[in-house]
């Protein structure tokens, strides 16, 4: 398996516009990030991930791109983005920007271009036709607005306000080449690309038998053509790590993707787990990390994540965010650190911020949600039941400002935030896990230094053991000098297991865990040593050994991680 800078690597996402408000206008901006920079690098994270500042009319927070070669001044100018490149690189981390080419801002100058006549020359940058097809897109019923001054519908995979750029057209592929490179020379690290498997459409765009599923939207023939082109053209001339958001992937397809030999991208999100499992469902999750090793190891890399600012936070949605939130964050962590494949972290998720639900929908900022809720009510349905039933997945959830401290509007804005901050930011604030040693922002340190310390986090062998317990995930993590044991209860209720013969009568030395104790790194000794079920666990100075047959218990969310002595 070859060794790279970024398989090491431990990426924080940015969501710039809540995370530190440094001129009191209600919006995070580029200064406020640099302000809290130190932050960032005390958690110990190597790359920063930096949600899209250009310029935009916002209506989908920045990812509807009106001028890719600004700042949009809400985020700050390009000298304080040059600051922050700056200082991200001062404080030896790696900056990676977001690269949204699927579409534009229907205010971008190509596009006003190319609606004013038929004509134009950048008509083409953009899909036109005379009918629409019956499919939908992400955010609204139709896929097609019609554009009255031109007399033709043009199309969009999410807002009308998004309109896709044409990828079939290489003045199009050019000018965007050349924009990477805009970015690339100021010394950015790499690219988190924005639904990067849209960008090659259906020949013809026949009608689909059923248009809900919009997996029609994606990997589509071409798609590969354009990424290899990229790659050649722009990205192997730097030294940098591409990341695509991949929905709609099987490990199949995605091998194609990251594939170490196929010249296009480094690694990628799938959406299997955030997309499709609205619930915890340990089974399936299981499932989809055994399929995705499989596809993926050896040939390509995987990245894992559990929330971002599309997706309500962890604690919430896979947790406990109530009298649990501690160890059900805690557990998630450890999960999310010794997976194969790099771990991203989102703003917040390291001090357990919790999602939100909101009173009522003008309280909602996110387009998708918006315009989910308005369908649904234009259907004749209850606004209050339609709301219910939207709030566990908005996107909001996930996207109100940064609790810093407890004071005004959890130190995020001197100003009236953008977007309410979450009540709970009196008990859940930064100023208070930096001051517990026992905090879940600790815990997450400590995660980080073991992957940068220890190989076997990020290039063990996964085995996955217990595959049918109902409450534990179970795996080992193995290179030929080393192997370590990952015990996790990822549920609310205590759990019992019987470790499997390979594992029974080994000693291993506890590395991390966020036992009952409160302790992040407990340390068992033998007046520790209880007894479980039928067998004694001996546990001795953070040791253990587990007799043949003997029945190891572990508490609610209760995650450990054992060296094992082979
Ligand atoms: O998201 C792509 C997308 O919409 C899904 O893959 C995502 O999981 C979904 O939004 C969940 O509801 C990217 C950006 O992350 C998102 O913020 C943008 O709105 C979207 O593309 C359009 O650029």
């Amino acid at each position: 398996m070859k060794k790279t800078w970024w398989k090491e690597a431990v990426v924080y996402q940015v969501y710039w516009r809540s995370f530190y408000d440094s001129n009191g206008d209600g919006y995070g901006d580029l200064d406020g990030v640099i302000e809290k920079l130190d932050y960032i690098a005390k958690l110990g994270a190597d790359v920063v991930w930096l949600n899209p500042c250009y310029g935009s009319p916002d209506v989908d927070n920045g990812y509807d791109i009106s001028d890719y070669r600004s700042i949009m001044p809400k985020a700050g100018d390009m000298e304080s983005f040059e600051r922050l490149l700056a200082a991200v690189h001062k404080r030896g981390m790696k900056l990676i920007m977001d690269l949204v080419v699927n579409h534009t801002s229907d205010q971008h100058e190509w596009f006003r271009q190319a609606r004013s006549s038929r004509d134009n020359p950048y008509r083409d940058y953009y899909i036109w036709r005379k009918e629409p097809n019956n499919w939908r897109s992400y955010f609204e019923p139709s896929a097609w607005t019609y554009d009255e001054g031109s007399g033709e519908y043009y199309f969009h995979s999410f807002a009308s306000q998004q309109p896709d750029l044409n990828w079939a057209n290489k003045a199009v592929r050019e000018e965007i080449y050349d924009m990477m490179r805009f970015w690339l020379d100021k010394g950015i690290n790499g690219f988190r690309m924005d639904v990067i498997n849209l960008l090659a459409k259906q020949e013809g765009f026949p009608d689909s038998e059923n248009p809900r599923d919009i997996s029609y939207l994606g990997n589509n023939p071409g798609i590969h053509d354009y990424l290899r082109e990229m790659h050649d053209e722009v990205l192997r001339h730097y030294d940098v790590f591409t990341v695509g958001e991949i929905p709609f992937v099987t490990p199949e397809d995605g091998v194609l993707y990251v594939g170490e030999n196929r010249g296009e991208l480094n690694t990628l999100f799938h959406f299997e787990v955030c997309d499709d499992m609205p619930y915890w469902d340990l089974a399936r999750f299981k499932e989809i990390q055994q399929r995705w090793y499989d596809g993926l190891w050896g040939r390509g890399w995987n990245s894992q994540f559990l929330n971002n600012h599309d997706h309500t936070r962890v604690v919430t949605r896979f947790g406990n965010d109530a009298d649990l939130r501690v160890e059900s964050a805690t557990c998630f962590a450890t999960l999310l650190h010794t997976l194969p494949g790099m771990p991203y972290i989102f703003q917040g998720e390291e001090i357990g911020m919790t999602g939100i639900k909101l009173p009522s929908i003008e309280d909602y900022d996110d387009i998708a949600m918006k315009n989910k809720f308005a369908e649904q009510v234009a259907l004749g349905r209850e606004p209050e039941a339609v709301l219910a039933e939207l709030q566990h997945l908005a996107r909001d959830n996930s996207r109100t400002p940064m609790q810093w401290n407890s004071g005004h509007q959890a130190g995020f804005t001197s100003g009236q935030p953008w977007l309410n901050v979450n009540p709970n930011y009196k008990e859940i604030n930064v100023e208070q896990a930096l001051s517990d040693p026992d905090s879940i922002f600790y815990y997450y340190q400590k995660l980080i230094a073991l992957r940068r310390k220890h190989e076997v986090m990020v290039y063990g062998d996964f085995h996955m053991l217990l595959e049918e317990h109902h409450q534990i995930f179970a795996y080992t993590r193995t290179l030929p000098e080393e192997s370590w044991l990952v015990l996790l209860n990822l549920s609310g209720e205590p759990a019992a297991c019987m470790l499997p013969p390979e594992i029974g009568n080994v000693v291993g030395e506890l590395v991390i865990g966020n036992g009952s104790l409160g302790s992040c790194n407990r340390r068992l000794d033998e007046s520790e040593g209880s007894t479980r079920g039928e067998g004694k666990s001996v546990y001795s100075a953070g040791a253990f050994s587990v007799p043949e047959g003997a029945l190891l218990e572990l508490k609610p969310y209760e995650a450990a991680v054992y060296r094992l002595c082979v």
